[in-house]
């Protein structure tokens, strides 16, 4: 079946079933764009590669672990204070990564006795550190080191540590998906189990698909807490090495970002038997709905109306305020992929907006049933955009704000057309009620910044 395509006239031929455009009474699912599948050459993609999916997305966040990037000093680049996903410890993982920095001799000779070496140093320059992540990058991969044979070398030699190999180069996969996807199996197959938390609730859950983006975590956890709920683990959100090897002690996965870590809410599921709950965590509507399940799961229906009734009493009038102003205005959402079908309504519903395009830089195709499926009418539905596209999309669609990361958000403003910080935010939390009226806050005012009084030509006013 064909796509229906969005007539313009840079989508090139190789591209064209990757852009759909949703008409009136269609089976959607008969037209799922094209997904998780390799760039096109030459295609500007916004891309991240698979040690990033791994890195700078689930590993990474963890607060008390060593993380080492074995590797070219170069792959520790995109590492280092790049995302905003802060801990209550002082931000250690915020401040701190290491590199092996491998140069072309380790390349020929071997990069293992390197890397033992700059294992051995990294623990004795952070003494309070006991757990060490170890990444492989394209470089040691290629040429075939062993990263998991020298870290076992070195548990047996110091006795206190304890290391995770990542071994998910950045070629391994089309995109960052694969990081996450490895990182989440061989988490489960090697470190959940070997762990006891302390439990002290008769209601425990793990918290998943969560990384603390300017503090969505606290919010959450604040409202489980509210309910009398223990949080064993969030993965991996302002989380320890061994909370997240604590996992199987909880009965219920709650599951927010289906797309980085559905995998291992799913092998939990397998192996231990913990139900799997898909939740929504950005939006009133949704955040309530969540927690509904959630209470309803353990028989916690009134601990979670009671939660809902003091959020909805302290920030719904502020909510209203920005609603009120932000009706009717048009947006994209160019981000990951789940954050399309998480924002879509509760954008729309939340605060009357109207979402005109969605781009997925990696979603699935089962990430566009969702998008599509909660999209609107004539959206623009993309997978892995590049910049020809998105400025089709904007001499097509008048737009008053756009969703995206600092790359494609830096070119729009140059359009005239403000950004919101779509991966870290701009001043988050955004997840909760709180949360939500923060995203507001950060939409209103970037649509009403007076820089744009000043700044004369308006591309979205043909001027
Ligand atoms: Fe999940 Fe994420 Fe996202 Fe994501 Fe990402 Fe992200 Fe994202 Mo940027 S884990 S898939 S790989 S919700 S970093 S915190 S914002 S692209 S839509």
């Amino acid at each position: 079946m064909p796509l229906k395509l969005f007539e313009c006239d840079t989508v090139i031929p190789e591209r064209k079933r990757h852009v759909y455009v949703k008409n009136v009474g269609e089976d959607t699912s008969m037209f799922l764009p094209m997904a998780n599948i390799d760039t096109i050459p030459g295609s500007i993609s916004e891309r991240g590669c698979s040690y990033c999916g791994a890195k700078l997305v689930i590993g990474g966040v963890l607060k008390d672990t060593i993380q080492l990037i074995h590797g070219p000093v170069g792959c520790a680049y995109n590492t280092w204070h790049t995302k905003r996903y802060p801990s209550d410890n002082d931000n250690y993982q915020l401040k701190y990564v290491c590199s092996t920095d491998v140069k072309e001799k380790h390349v020929i000779f071997g990069a293992e006795k390197l890397l033992k070496q700059n294992i051995l140093e990294a623990f004795k320059a952070f003494p309070n550190c006991k757990r060490m992540i170890i990444y492989t990058t394209c470089a040691t991969a290629l040429i075939g080191d062993d990263p998991k044979a020298v870290a076992k070398d070195v548990m047996k030699e110091l006795g206190d540590v304890d290391i995770f190999c990542s071994q998910c180069a950045g070629f391994a996969g089309v995109s960052q998906s694969k990081g996450h996807h490895v990182f989440n199996i061989d988490w489960m197959n090697e470190k959940v189990g070997t762990y006891e938390p302390e439990i002290t609730s008769d209601y425990t859950i793990n918290m998943i698909g969560d990384y603390n983006i300017q503090g969505d975590s606290v919010v959450l956890s604040d409202y489980f807490h509210r309910m009398g709920i223990q949080v064993i683990a969030h993965f991996t959100g302002n989380e320890t090495y061994d909370g997240l090897r604590s996992m199987h002690r909880a009965q219920l996965n709650v599951v927010n970002c289906a797309r980085s870590a559905g995998y291992i809410a799913n092998e939990l599921k397998k192996k231990y038997g913990i139900p799997r709950l898909d939740v929504d965590t950005w939006g009133f509507n949704y955040v309530a709905e969540s927690l509904r399940k959630v209470g309803a799961f353990f028989g916690l229906e009134n601990r979670a109306e009671q939660v809902i009734a003091e959020e909805y009493a302290k920030w719904e009038p502020k909510l209203n305020w920005y609603k009120e102003r932000l009706k009717g205005k048009k947006l994209c959402i160019w981000t990951g992929g789940p954050r399309l079908w998480h924002w879509t309504k509760a954008l729309e519903d939340d605060l009357g907006m109207e979402v005109v395009s969605m781009s997925s830089k990696f979603g699935h195709q089962e990430d566009f049933e969702k998008v599509i499926a909660r999209g609107n009418i004539g959206t623009i539905y993309i997978d892995d955009g590049n910049e020809l596209e998105f400025f089709e999309v904007l001499k097509e669609k008048k737009v008053d704000v756009i969703f995206t990361g600092p790359r494609v958000g830096e070119l729009v403003k140059k359009l005239h057309i403000p950004y919101i910080n779509g991966h870290a935010y701009h001043n988050g939390p955004y997840m909760g009620f709180e949360g939500w009226v923060n995203c507001a806050r950060d939409i209103y005012n970037g649509i009403h910044s007076p820089i744009w009084a000043l700044a004369g030509k308006d591309i979205r006013k043909g001027a």
